[in-house]
């Protein structure tokens, strides 16, 4: 039996989300307040030890770190859907993705939300902003042109487009902060239509972060 533990507004717990749903698994969700220090209780970090989510526990085995999760559940579970297919060189280009998507985009992305959203907007400095702001656009720009297709490492879904999407949501969340930084409208045409694909997915609504829904 799989235990999911997730934070809501997490993009790497969101990851996992995408790939239980995906992938079918039955799991038991059990859902984490950030605010009301659950992940720092002695008996969370019994089971991890960083006080992070995700966290997924199968039969007995813990395991932290969103990637290592998906990939765990790739090769557990191998009668599920695939996030990591085809041959030996496609799926170095899933794992090649995934890695630049954190180490790139993702390490803008956190220097804008560090900015914009965990700082009190008094202490806003326009300046950096406006430079981390263009650092995203410039990855989005990067992502928009290299893509492999109509999914980011080629035609098919893999754990490259679940490792992106839910940074890119975060967008939203930024211009909801901070309006006039217009982060949304300024995804190139191929990551918003990219976007709608990965927002079409049956399971897609479910894993919304519930305090997004409020
Ligand atoms: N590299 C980790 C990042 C995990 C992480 O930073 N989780 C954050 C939420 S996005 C967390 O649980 N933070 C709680 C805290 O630091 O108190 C992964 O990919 O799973």
């Amino acid at each position: 039996m799989i235990t999911f533990y997730y934070g809501s507004g997490s993009a790497p717990a969101w990851r996992v989300w995408l790939a239980l749903e995906y992938k079918q698994l039955a799991y038991e969700f059990k859902l984490m307040s950030f605010s009301a220090g659950e992940l720092k209780t002695p008996a969370f970090r019994a089971l991890n030890p960083r006080g992070k989510v995700p966290l997924l526990i199968d039969d007995g085995f813990a395991l932290w770190e969103s990637n290592a999760i998906v990939e765990y559940l790739e090769e557990q579970y191998p009668a599920t859907l695939r996030l990591f297919p085809g041959a030996t060189r496609q799926r170095s280009i899933v794992r090649r993705w995934v890695s630049e998507i954190d180490d790139n985009f993702g390490a803008a992305l956190s220097k804008l939300t560090g900015w914009v959203m965990w700082t009190p907007k008094e202490k806003w400095k326009e300046e950096r902003i406006v430079e981390a702001r263009q650092a995203v656009i410039d990855e989005l720009e990067y992502l928009g042109t290299h893509m492999g297709g109509n999914f980011i490492a080629g035609n098919a879904i893999t754990a490259a487009d679940f490792a992106l999407y839910p940074q890119v949501a975060t967008l939203a969340r930024c211009d909801l902060r901070k309006p006039a930084l217009g982060m949304v409208a300024a995804c190139p045409p191929a990551i918003a239509a990219w976007a709608k694909r990965i927002e079409a997915l049956p399971f897609f609504d479910k894993t919304i972060p519930p305090h997004w829904k409020e």
